[in-house]
């Protein structure tokens, strides 16, 4: 279980993402603190420099863990689970240039709102159906590229489809492809699991990655969440990933990010 933090060029003011501007910035301040990796968020991946990113990753001994694909829903409306087949080949595409991208740096590729909402479709039968299908294109390449894909349990408030831990293995079960794994974040835990120890262990090996932040979504330590609990769930499952800081920057990015580590170094080490 190492520990990996979200860095992103620009980011919205409450945005769960620690260290904005410039990536390769970011990458060297990150490793100065000690993280050894990071979790990349992009819009469009192809616009990453892969060999001067793989410079700076080997020059500072950091690695990418995962890319973050929100801003793809959110800014570019590219969403899976779409009733419009052009949207949802877009999605695809820009999901498996995610994968391209990831491959080159053994990282993993995230999904979170890129399956967009409900409402983007006529029902939620075919909003299901419509998903599945984009789903299994993805995937299908991302075998092909040896590239994991994790989909995120995200809180009611922020997604319609696939809240808890429970409803993304019912979805992984379905699929059947050992290429998707379940992707927890303690902000969205806290709110929709009813035991958070008792989730993590039912989740088990389907679980591929891990967001942290506290109660309040700022860093590890500004709230009352249990990570002590969360840990030691995600050791009794034999869990392998990443712990990725995804919190937001407050009271600067440089607090949050060096807070954060501090945090959960402690954690870690009790
Ligand atoms: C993304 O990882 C996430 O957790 C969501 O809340 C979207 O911001
Ligand atoms: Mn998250």
């Amino acid at each position: 279980m190492d520990l990996s933090i979200a860095i992103a060029r620009e980011a919205g003011e409450k945005a769960p993402i620690v260290m904005r501007g410039d990536y390769f910035d970011s990458i060297r301040a990150c490793a100065e603190i000690g993280y050894p990796a990071v979790e990349l968020h992009i819009r469009d991946p192809r616009e990453f420099d892969i060999a001067a990113g793989k410079k700076c990753c080997r020059d500072n001994n950091i690695g990418i863990s995962t890319i973050g694909t929100g801003t793809g829903y959110g800014i570019d409306g590219l969403g899976l689970g779409s009733m419009d087949s052009a949207v949802r080949d877009g999605a695809v595409q820009r999901i498996s240039d995610h994968v391209d991208l990831a491959s080159e740096f053994d990282a993993k590729v995230i999904i979170g709102l890129m399956r967009g909402l409900l409402t983007d479709n006529s029902s939620k039968k075919q909003y299901e159906l419509d998903l599945k299908k984009s789903l299994e294109r993805c995937l299908e390449y991302a075998e092909a590229k040896n590239t994991p894909i994790v989909m995120e349990a995200i809180n009611r408030y922020e997604c319609d489809t696939y809240n808890s831990i429970a409803e993304c293995s019912e979805l992984i079960k379905d699929l059947g492809s050992d290429y998707l794994k379940i992707h927890i974040d303690t902000y969205h835990m806290n709110i929709e699991e009813p035991d958070i120890r008792e989730s993590i262990l039912e989740g088990g090996s389907m679980i591929g990655h891990c967001h942290l932040a506290d109660s309040n979504r700022w860093y590890p330590g500004a709230g009352h969440y249990d990570f002590s609990e969360t840990v030691d769930a995600l050791r009794q499952i034999g869990y392998k990933g990443a712990l990725a800081m995804e919190c937001c920057y407050f009271p600067d990015q440089n607090t949050a990010a060096k807070e954060a580590y501090k945090t959960m170094k402690k954690v870690l080490e009790a």
